[in-house]
Parts: C-alpha cells; sequence; structure tokens
C-alpha cells in the first residue's frame, strides 16, 4: 500500500516511519511512504503558504496553490486512489473507517495547518474529510501518524509474526482481558492462580469473562446494540450476579 502525506512539517515523520511495526513494514517494501512539503511548491522567494482570510478574522488560511500543486506532483498509481483531508470538520475516525481505507492502493493525506485549507481545495480535490477525535490538535500531522498507524497494520504481511488484527480488542469490540507477566509476585501482587494452572479452556473462560467484566465498566457503549453469543451471555449474567452481591 501507498501512502503520499502532503505537509509544511515533513521532518515530523521519519522517526515514526522508521520504528516498530510500521518501520520494518516500511523496510519490507509492504508499505510505501512517501512524503511531500507544501511549501516546496510555493510562488516566490518566500514561499508563502498561508494568507489572510477573506472576509476578515482571527488566524491565516492555507492557500489553495501550493497544495492543489503538491497533489499534481503526486503520481497516482492504482485505481483505487482516495485524497483525505485531516480536519476537525471530518468524520471521526475509527477501527471501520480503517477497515475500509484498507482496501485503497494508494492515501493521499493532506494535513491542515492554521485555520483550514482554502474550501475550494475541499470542494474540488478531496474525497474525504477525516477527523481523531474531539480535541484540539496544532495541526493534521499527529493525525495522518493515527491513520497511516492504523490503516498501515491491517494490510496483509504488516503484523508478520506479531498477533493477527482479528485477535485486537476493536476487532471484537470488546476490551482486553488483563495481561501479566514475569515475576509471579510483584511488590506483593501475585499473578491470578488460574493463569498458572496450565487449564487452556478454563483460562480462555477467564480471559472472556474479565473482557467482558471490563467492557462494562470502562466502555458500556461497546456491549450496546451488540449481538453476543450464548457464552458471553452466561457470563455476562454470572458478572451481573457478582455485582449484586457487592
Ligand atoms: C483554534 C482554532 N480552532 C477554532 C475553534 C479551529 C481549529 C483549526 C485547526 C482547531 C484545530 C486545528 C488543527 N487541527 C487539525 O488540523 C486536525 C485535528 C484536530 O484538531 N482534532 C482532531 N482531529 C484532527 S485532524 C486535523
Amino acid at each position: 500500500m501507498r501512502f503520499d502525506i502532503l505537509t509544511l512539517f515533513p521532518d515530523f515523520f521519519p522517526p515514526f516511519l522508521e520504528e516498530g511495526v510500521l518501520g520494518r513494514a516500511v523496510k519490507k517494501g509492504i508499505l510505501n511512504v512517501r512524503l511531500t512539503d507544501i511549501r516546496s511548491f510555493a510562488d516566490g522567494r518566500h514561499k508563502v503558504t498561508d494568507d489572510r482570510p477573506y472576509g476578515g478574522g482571527n488566524g491565516m488560511v492555507m492557500k489553495p496553490g501550493p497544495i492543489y500543486q503538491a497533489l499534481k506532483s503526486i503520481e497516482r498509481t492504482g485505481d483505487d486512489v482516495i485524497t483525505i483531508l485531516l480536519t476537525p470538520q471530518g468524520r471521526k475516525f475509527n477501527q471501520a473507517v480503517a477497515w475500509d481505507l484498507a482496501e485503497k492502493s494508494h492515501i493521499i493525506l493532506i494535513c491542515g495547518r492554521y485555520e483550514g485549507v482554502d474550501e475550494r481545495i475541499i470542494s474540488g480535490h478531496v474525497d474525504l474529510e477525516l477527523s481523531i477525535g474531539d480535541y484540539v490538535l496544532s495541526g493534521g500531522e499527529t493525525a495522518a501518524m493515527v491513520v497511516v498507524d492504523a490503516v498501515g497494520r491491517l494490510v496483509p504481511g504488516v503484523l508478520g509474526g506479531e498477533k493477527s488484527n482479528t485477535e485486537d480488542s476493536f476487532e471484537d469490540g470488546l476490551l482486553e482481558h488483563p495481561h501479566f507477566t514475569r515475576p509471579r509476585n510483584f511488590m506483593g501482587q501475585d499473578v491470578p492462580e488460574i493463569l498458572l494452572s496450565g487449564d487452556h479452556e478454563r483460562i480462555r473462560i477467564w480471559r472472556r469473562k474479565e473482557s467482558l467484566k471490563r467492557t462494562l465498566e470502562k466502555r458500556p457503549d461497546l456491549l450496546k446494540d451488540r449481538d453476543l453469543g450464548e457464552e458471553d451471555r452466561r457470563l455476562l449474567k454470572e458478572i451481573e450476579k457478582l455485582a449484586e452481591k457487592g
């Protein structure tokens, strides 16, 4: 899969693209990420990329010209190309959107800065606007990293030896059970006995129950409107009984 990132801050990205799971996928060539400095497409000696808003008001707006020229410079590979603008006004990014984007062969990400980009870029050259959540960032760069991370790891081969995507908590729609590793006793706290028992079926059920318990406690929204299997319904009843007793 190919990503093109259009940004005024290309230097943010290389460290993030060199480490961990993503770094390995980039080295192997499964992910191809290119950076385009929007400023290099600005005119004149000063390479101005922003300007005052028509109609007045605070803040600056990203000029359409440099972004348009930067987009034009990108060779569109494959027939499944999508151009995305990272903006607070966008559709909220989540795992379902990530799976949709994982189908694309080529994703072009435009990182907004300042108050935003000239509307004519959005109406004429953007297929999708994405936000990563309801909080204020300084620009689209960190959001673009989130999208590359979440989508990139869904591309076959990227996770390699590590656990498969379907084992991930958000794939299952529940929060994960607690994890423990050595030592058996840490600062007076023991690892739950059952995890040392070697009884894989009982461990599986215990983990599933912990998963449901946590989800009910911390993210009840994830359980709403969800069709649970027979085992999950039984475990939830046990959890509710336990809660009643206090
Ligand atoms: C202080 C300016 N804000 C007025 C209420 C508007 C605003 C404009 C531009 C707020 C943030 C930004 C920069 N943010 C992004 O470009 C951005 C973003 C975000 O802020 N939150 C969540 N997702 C994203 S994606 C891009």
